[in-house]
C-alpha cells in the first residue's frame, strides 16, 4: 500500500548487506560516506530506501526496531559490470574527479546505465504516492528524475550530488553529457556540496544545454530547477557521545600504551586513486628524508578499507599502496619503531571514532573530494577540543572548514611542511581551531542538512 507524504529515497548502494538466515535476516552495515549521512536521516524520517541488493524484496529496518522499509533490487552481473563498473565507475567517477586521464567511454556501458536507471526509476514510479517526496542520491542514477518525470509531471523531486561537478571543460568531454545533464534537471531541486560545483553545473548547463540560469534557479524545457550548495552534515552528536563513552576511554588507553610515546597521525579511507594515499605517504617520506630529527618521533595509522577490488584500477592502487609502504618502513625503521602502520581492512565505526580520539593528528588529503567526512568524524570526536585536522586545499570539506591546515598533496614538500606545523602547533592554536570547527559542524549536522534540503523544498 502506498502511504502519503513519506520520504521515498533512491541511491545505487542502500545501507545494509542482508542474508536470509533461518532466524530470519542478517543486515551488515555497508561503508561509504552516502550510508554515513543517510542512514540516520531515515532511521528519525522513515519511508522507504530503494537500493541495489540481494535478495529482492521490502525489509523492515533496522532489524530490532524497524523505522524504515528498504527495497532491494538486485542486478544481474552483466549490469553490475556495464552499469556500475563501467559507466559510473569508469567514466562519471574519474571524469567528475578530474581523472580524465583514466576515463572511460563505451556505448554498451552507457546504454546499460540508461536501462539500469530506468528500472529504478520503475521501482520508485511502484512504491511512491503522489504526495511523496522522491529524493534520488548520486552520480549512478543522473537519468532518474527525467524518467519519473515523463510519468509524473507533478511529481515532486530532489536530487543530491556527492561527488564534485567538474568544470564545463571536463565535463563537455563526455559523449552523453546532453542526457545526464538533462536528467539531473528534470528534478525540482538539485543539490551539490559546494558553491564551486554548483556554479560549475550552471555554466555547464547554460553552455552545453543553452539553458537560462536565474540567480540559483535555472529554466530549461519550460520547467526550473532550483539549485542549491549545501555540505552534507554527519550525525555529530552521535559521534561524539560515543567518543565519550567508557569503552571508547578504555580503548583509548590502550591504543596509547600499544603505541608508544610519539604522536599519532591517522588517516582513513576507501582504498581509491582520488583519495592521495600515495601522494600522502610521500609526504611523510619527504619530512623523513629531509629532516632527521623527526625521525622515531611520530607514525602514521592508514586505515585503508577495501573498495571496489573487482576494478582493475584499483587493484593496481592497492599494489602501489603496499610497494611504498614497504619501501618506507624499510629504510626508516630501526627495529622498535615503525613510521606507517598501515591496515587493509574494515573496522567497526566505534573503533575508528577510538583512533579518531588517539591520534594528535588527521591527514584527509585527497587529490579530489566531493566533500569527506571522515575530516568531519575526526573533529566531532575530538571532546578535548585539540588535535590538527590537515585538509586537502581538493576536499569539498576544506571550503566548510578554513580553520583547518590546509595544503596541496600534489606537492610532497608542502605535505612535509603542513605535518611539520601541526606537529609543532601549540596547544591554544589547536583548540582555537578545533573548537571554531566544532561549533559549525554541531550546527552544520545531518538535520539541519535534510532540513535545508526538504524544508527549501517545500517553499
Ligand atoms: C562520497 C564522496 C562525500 C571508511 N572506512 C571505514 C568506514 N568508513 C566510513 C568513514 C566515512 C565514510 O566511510 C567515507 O566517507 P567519505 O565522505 O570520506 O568518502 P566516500 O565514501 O568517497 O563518499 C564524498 C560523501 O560521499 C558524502 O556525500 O563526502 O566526497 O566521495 O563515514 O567513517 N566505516 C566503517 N569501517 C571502516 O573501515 N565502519
Amino acid at each position: 500500500m502506498k502511504r502519503s507524504g513519506r520520504l521515498v529515497l533512491v541511491s545505487n548502494r542502500g545501507p545494509y548487506r542482508l542474508s536470509l538466515t533461518r532466524g530470519g535476516v542478517k543486515a551488515e552495515r555497508t561503508v561509504g560516506g552516502l550510508v554515513t549521512s543517510l542512514l540516520p536521516l531515515m532511521e528519525k524520517t522513515g519511508g522507504i530506501w530503494i537500493a541495489w541488493g540481494d535478495p529482492a524484496g521490502r525489509y523492515a529496518l533496522p532489524v530490532r526496531h524497524p523505522r524504515f522499509e528498504l527495497r532491494h533490487l538486485p542486478l544481474t552481473s552483466e549490469e553490475v559490470r556495464l552499469f556500475y563498473l563501467g559507466f559510473s565507475n569508469n567514466a562519471l567517477w574519474p571524469l567528475c574527479h578530474y581523472f580524465l586521464g583514466r576515463v572511460r567511454y563505451d556505448r554498451a556501458e552507457w546504454e546499460m546505465y540508461e536501462q539500469v536507471n530506468q528500472r529504478f526509476a520503475q521501482a520508485v514510479l511502484e512504491e511512491a504516492g503522489d504526495e511523496d517526496a522522491i529524493w534520488v542520491h548520486d552520480y549512478h542514477l543522473a537519468r532518474v528524475p527525467l524518467f519519473l518525470r515523463r510519468q509524473r509531471p507533478k511529481a515532486r523531486i530532489l536530487f543530491f550530488w556527492h561527488i564534485p561537478f567538474p568544470a564545463v571543460d571536463v565535463f563537455r568531454t563526455l559523449p552523453w553529457r546532453r542526457p545526464i545533464l538533462e536528467g539531473l534537471l528534470a528534478c525540482d531541486l538539485l543539490g551539490f556540496h559546494i558553491p564551486e560545483y554548483a556554479r560549475n553545473f550552471i555554466e555547464t548547463v547554460e553552455e552545453l544545454l543553452g539553458a537560462r540560469a536565474d540567480g540559483e534557479t535555472v529554466h530549461y524545457a519550460g520547467r526550473a530547477t532550483r539549485v542549491l550548495a549545501r555540505p552534507i552534515g554527519i550525525d555529530f552528536a552521535a559521534v561524539d557521545r560515543v567518543a565519550r563513552s567508557r569503552r571508547t576511554e578504555q580503548r583509548v588507553q590502550k591504543l596509547r600504551e600499544t603505541l608508544g610515546p610519539g604522536a599519532l597521525i591517522v588517516g582513513v579511507e576507501r582504498l581509491d586513486y582520488t583519495k592521495g594515499i600515495i601522494e600522502r605517504l610521500r609526504g611523510v617520506e619527504h619530512l623523513l628524508d629531509h629532516e632527521p630529527e623527526w625521525r622515531g618521533r611520530f607514525s602514521l595509522i592508514q586505515i585503508v578499507t577495501p573498495s571496489r577490488l573487482d576494478v582493475e584500477a584499483y587493484r593496481q592502487k592497492k599494489r602501489e599502496i603496499d610497494e611504498i609502504v614497504g619501501r618506507i618502513n624499510g629504510r626508516f625503521s630501526d627495529g622498535l619503531w615503525i613510521p606507517i602502520r598501515y591496515l587493509h581492512r574494515a573496522f567497526p565505526s566505534s573503533e575508528l571514532v577510538a583512533y579518531y580520539r588517539t591520534a594528535d593528528i588527521a591527514l584527509v588529503t585527497p587529490l579530489r573530494d566531493g566533500l569527506n567526512l571522515v575530516a568531519k568524524e575526526y573533529v566531532a570526536a575530538r571532546i578535548h577540543e585539540d588535535g590538527v585536522l590537515i585538509l586537502s586545499e581538493f576536499a569539498g570539506v576544506a571550503y566548510q572548514l578554513p580553520e583547518a591546515l590546509i595544503t596541496n598533496p600534489y606537492s610532497a614538500e608542502e605535505m612535509a611542511a603542513a605535518l611539520k606545523q601541526a606537529l609543532q602547533m601549540p596547544k591554544p592554536e589547536q583548540r582555537r581551531r578545533m573548537k571554531a570547527m566544532r561549533d559549525r559542524l554541531r550546527a552544520e549536522d545531518i538535520w539541519w542538512w535534510a532540513a535545508e534540503f526538504l524544508e527549501g523544498f517545500e517553499r
